[in-house]
């Protein structure tokens, strides 16, 4: 399949500033015509190429005159017409059959509904069009359909007009008076209710708000309903930008590849990002049910006022985007607990792909199918790279520069390089060298030693960075890494004032006078670079900063190295005290002046895919045993403390306040760490906890716990969840999802039943994750010696990839992990990846991946 590179670029041959679409609206037949005004870009004789996707043309008009065969063609899936003149009307009418769009884009039916997801190159799937983003254009949309199946028509913008038709049928038009992407465009047809509401915004405009979806979710909209409000007030309060249009709609559909899209004026969801009440939905859901509603929101000055000129600069609107929801999630609730789940997503998912065989850059320079850069490294990383332009520029400065971006290029379709330029001139700020962060793809590795003069009274801070080759790379550039950076008096327990320290050289040396004896280092507090540090703490001097450091990242981190420390040591063979860990276990978890949300996080064990993370070569079966030895002797050493949390933590009556979340948060944990221990009540505890919780957290939480262990409540809790919760799909996923990210020995087994199960299928989308992403997440059971789970999950790809390629190229890239594991397993799952490319017909989504896992 071709490449298509960055350095390619070059302006449209055509635009389309206007375009007018009518859709006769019919599962299983809709014709859509589009009308396309088009305008000739500079002097040039090429023809107008209009992209599509599995289209054919049924007429083709120009001006008004249909077009003879000969008068265009087609080339590949392009439909190419020579024009004389500098500007045309072009008219084309193609019929497409939603109902058997199982790629879920373009125009595609999704439980009664009709609804459309076009990015990144979905409306090439529904008319023949320059399906570029910036290609700009001013949208008229008319619907036409069955009143009675489809009797809401949505569109973007703003609803103009609509009617009734003979046979039952009627119609609606929209008209989005802001030029934009086709990427953009949406429509939804369907049997929709409606949870309305409105804003008020700075200017004083009233906005109309709906949430729409089917009518006995209703009662499920809340939250998101008070999330948009609220997100709508953050971003006049923070960014100074109010929303533009009358109207604000959001769809829930229950397929659909990505968590939601921002379409303009009118977001498309997946359900599992808008539905929510106690008995179905987690702390977690309801967190990302408001983080995906701000996320949409935000676009719409992140994406859209403001587009990507190519989809190289996809960053530039999903890092930012990433890095405004990421601070609203912290406004509402505890910025020290966000921080540290959003630095856990960024390792769990963002250092694994940068240090793996599809490691890109912010900014890549290739690809083959765009669809495969929806990644953590575009999302995740691309935020960070912001929040370190914010961290050296200042709340103030970072606004003057965010302003003039905004303001610079509303109505553009720009680049990372536009956005950088405008931090630069608006924030006052040198960022050449910077820039290396959009360019250089690897995870910075820094080293820091501490040396101390006693005589002098001195301490020198030496840090050293190396970035690993990735593909394409061999020899990296130093980077610019601010590093919040204090020393710590052992004697008082405190520092005299943090420093921002920015090393931009590959090795470089920091001195600090005044101290008589040698401080204790406190580095990438507020983990302020995203890399990996290296610094020689002794386990007293981490449980030092486990007990004293005021900054709740780096004391966390101190927590989690010490935790590292012993188990990757054991798994080592090294047999190392817990002593430390279990002693800063304790004193954390009964520190009064702490939050319980942050004693959740910093009591919680490393996960076994990060201390993987932390060894040259991964050994699943010793990090587990490792794991659970430590976990167990946690639980038997404090189990009175287990206890008295456990009971003390159980709330009367639900409630989202921060502070019930953050006691659920940690009687889970008290609890895991009593089921661990082996106490005889363990799993009746576990099993009350899951039969009397009033709300879901709780539930599913004693029921993951239950999952881990064979027992009798397990499976009679297993059973109960099913018969209670089957006919909800989002509820049901939690079923199959607990049991594939089970700690339990037969996981490889029960997920090849679970697979045969008849409420299993792979045209949902959430339904495949919940069952073979959360698998593929689970070190131990996926690298099951056997190989038994690599040849479960390429089964599923290459199954997957005749219905859903977007969604089989998401689960490739856990099986082109095989470098970092033995030979044995390695040999197994690179067998397994050739297999899957072997196969004929295989998409160019799966191919990509595959391939490049391969190399
Ligand atoms: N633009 C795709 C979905 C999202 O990032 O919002
Ligand atoms: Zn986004």
């Amino acid at each position: 399949p071709a490449i298509i590179h960055r350095q390619d670029y070059s302006p449209p041959d055509w635009f389309v500033p206007e375009i007018s679409l009518d859709f006769t609206l019919d599962p299983a037949s809709t014709q859509v015509r589009a009308t396309l005004s088009v305008t000739r870009n500079g002097a040039h004789e090429r023809p107008l190429i209009l992209d599509g996707d599995g289209l054919s043309p049924m007429e083709v008009q120009v001006d008004g005159r249909l077009l003879q065969g000969g008068e265009w063609m087609m080339k590949g899936d392009a439909l190419v017409i020579p024009l004389p003149g500098d500007a045309h009307q072009i008219e084309t009418l193609v019929e497409l059959a939603p109902e058997n769009n199982s790629k879920l884009m373009g125009l595609y039916a999704s439980g009664g509904l009709l609804c459309t997801q076009c990015e990144a190159e979905g409306f090439r799937r529904i008319t023949f069009f320059p399906d570029r983003p910036d290609i700009l254009s001013r949208y008229s949309v008319c619907m036409e359909a069955d009143q009675t199946r489809y009797p809401i028509l949505l569109s973007n913008g703003d609803p103009v007009e609509q009617g009734s038709l003979p046979n039952g049928r009627h119609w609606a038009r929209w008209n989005d008076p802001f030029p934009k992407p086709c990427y953009l465009f949406a429509l939804v047809a369907g049997d929709l209710s409606c949870k309305a509401d409105s804003f008020v915004t700075m200017s004083g405009r009233t906005v109309r708000l709906g949430i729409w979806v089917k009518e006995g979710d209703l009662p499920r909209t809340d939250h998101a309903m008070q999330a948009l409000k609220n997100s709508m007030a953050w971003d006049e309060r923070v960014y100074g930008r109010e929303y533009d249009l009358d109207v604000f709609n959001i769809v829930a559909v229950a397929d659909f590849n990505f968590g939601a899209m921002e379409n303009k004026g009118l977001n498309i969801f997946n359900s599992r990002y808008i539905l929510a009440d106690p008995e179905t939905a987690t702390d977690i859901d309801y967190d990302g049910v408001e983080a995906v509603v701000a996320h949409e929101y935000f676009h719409n000055w992140s994406g859209n006022r403001v587009t990507c000129r190519d989809w190289f600069q996809l960053s530039l609107k999903e890092g930012f985007t990433v890095f405004r929801d990421q601070n609203f999630s912290a406004d509402m609730g505890s910025h020290a607990v966000k921080r540290i789940e959003d630095v856990r997503v960024l390792r769990a998912a963002q250092f694994q792909e940068d240090s793996g065989p599809l490691a890109h850059p912010v900014r890549p320079e290739s690809y083959i199918e765009i669809s495969n850069f929806y990644t953590a490294t575009i999302y995740n990383k691309g935020a960070e790279l912001i929040r370190m332009i914010a961290l050296m520029l200042g709340p103030d400065r970072f606004r003057a520069g965010s302003d003039l971006y905004f303001d610079r290029h509303d109505g553009q379709a720009a680049t990372c390089e536009d956005f950088v330029k405008a931090m630069e001139e608006g924030g006052g700020i040198d960022l050449r060298q910077f820039r290396r962060w959009y360019e250089q793809a690897g995870t910075p590795h820094v080293r820091a030693t501490l040396r101390h003069d006693p005589a002098a009274q001195t301490v020198e801070l030496l840090l050293e960075q190396s970035i690993p080759p990735t593909p394409g790379q061999p020899d990296k550039q130093p980077m610019a890494i601010p590093l919040r950076t204090a020393l710590f008096d052992r004697a008082v327990g405190r520092h005299r004032g943090e420093t921002l320290l920015m090393l931009t050289q590959a090795q470089q040396s920091f001195t600090f006078s005044g101290f008589a004896d040698a401080p204790i280092l406190s580095i990438n507090r507020g983990f302020s670079a995203p890399v990996i540090v290296e610094a020689d703490r002794s386990q007293t001097e981490l449980a030092f900063l486990s007990a004293h450091d005021d900054d709740p990242f780096a004391r966390y981190e101190a927590m989690q190295q010490l935790m590292v420390n012993v188990l990757v040591g054991r798994v080592a063979g090294q047999n190392i005290d817990e002593g430390a860990v279990v002693a800063a276990i304790r004193d954390t978890a009964t520190d009064p002046k702490l939050d319980p949300a942050f004693i959740a996080e910093a009591i919680r064990l490393p996960s076994e895919a990060y201390l993987g993370d932390q060894m040259a070569q991964v050994d699943p079966d010793a990090i587990h045993a490792a794991r659970d030895a430590l976990q167990q002797r946690i639980g038997q050493q404090l189990e009175p403390l287990w206890r008295d949390i456990h009971a003390n933590m159980k709330a009367n009556g639900f409630s989202l306040s921060p502070a019930a979340k953050g006691a659920r948060k940690l009687r889970n944990i008290a609890l895991l760490y009593l089921v661990a221990s082996g106490t005889d009540d363990g799993p009746t505890m576990a099993f009350s906890q899951f039969d009397e919780a009033d709300n879901m957290t709780e539930r599913q939480s004693a029921l993951a716990t239950l999952a881990n262990n064979i027992s009798n409540e397990r499976e009679a809790a297993l059973d109960i969840f099913y018969n209670r919760y089957r006919s909800d799909a989002l509820t049901l996923d939690k079923w199959f999802q607990t049991q594939a990210f089970a700690s339990h020995p037969d996981t490889v087994d029960l997920v090849e039943e679970l697979a045969r199960h008849p409420d299993f299928t792979l045209s949902n989308p959430n339904r495949v994750r919940s069952l073979f992403g959360a698998f593929a997440g689970n070190q131990w059971a996926f690298h099951h010696k056997s190989g038994k789970g690599y040849r479960m999950v390429a089964d599923c790809i290459i199954a997957l990839d005749k219905i859903n390629p977007q969604t089989a190229a998401r689960l490739a890239p856990p099986l082109g992990r095989w470098r970092r594991f033995d030979e044995g397993r390695a040999v197994l799952m690179r067998a397994e990846l050739q297999r899957i490319l072997a196969e004929p017909g295989l998409s160019k989504d799966v191919a990509e991946q595959v391939g490049k896992s391969l190399n």
